[in-house]
């Protein structure tokens, strides 16, 4: 199996799946696409029907799209359990996988993943709203599952947020301000210490 990722402190597309890959325990090989480079068109037309990365190849099969890649892997390894086995639980996670992959566009575009850079910005009503938004769902998915995940063992829905969290790291917010008690700040800095994310880290600042 392969996964085609893009460049690693930049493209949180990519880390999504990766993760989800990770968490499966099978053998994989990885290959990096350096974006905002010259030739980025050409090596990812080469690699991806959609012309974007991630990109997972299994065999002849290739399946590009993260939220696609993740379903895959869910269905390849049931043993690696990366979406629960309780169907409510698995509905709510699914909406809220979703709810990241297709919204949040003003916090995606004016807080664009940088995993390398610090610095404090004034956010925009549009991205506040986001932020107000996502505290919601983090308080109302954990205080369900119990933690420390959002439905309880870490699932794709917190392969969906992990980038979410790098933002609010890599811009200073203070979940406090935007309506969170404690509950989902914990979450946040929970899933930039998992030892996968560390793994995608460390290689993307090296
Ligand atoms: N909806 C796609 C989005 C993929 C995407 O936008 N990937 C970015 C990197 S994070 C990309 O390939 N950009 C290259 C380009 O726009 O030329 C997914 O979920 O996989």
């Amino acid at each position: 199996m392969e996964i085609v990722v893009g460049t690693k402190k930049w493209s949180s597309w990519s880390l999504r799946p990766w993760l989800a890959l990770k968490h499966t325990g099978a053998d994989f090989k990885e290959t990096l696409v350096e974006l905002r480079q010259v030739g980025q068109a050409d090596e990812l037309a080469k690699h991806s029907p959609s012309h974007l990365v991630p990109v997972l190849k299994d065999g002849d099969l290739v399946v590009w799209d993260s939220l696609a890649i993740c379903e895959y892997l869910h269905e390849k390894f049931p043993q690696a359990r990366l979406w629960p086995a309780d169907p409510t639980l698995r509905a709510l996670g699914r909406s809220a996988a979703a709810e990241m992959h297709s919204g949040f566009s003003s916090l995606r575009g004016e807080c664009p993943m940088e995993l390398e850079t610090r610095k404090t910005v004034a956010i925009s009503e549009a991205t506040q709203n986001d932020v107000r938004r996502i505290v919601e769902r983090w308080n109302q998915l954990l205080k369900r599952s119990g933690g420390p995940f959002l439905l309880g063992e870490w699932s794709i829905a917190d392969a969906f947020y992990t980038p979410v969290a790098t933002r609010f790291r890599t811009y200073g917010v203070h979940l406090s301000d935007y309506g969170d008690a404690g509950l989902a700040g914990s979450y946040g800095e929970r899933l930039l210490e998992t030892p996968e994310y560390l793994a995608w880290e460390a290689d993307a600042l090296a």
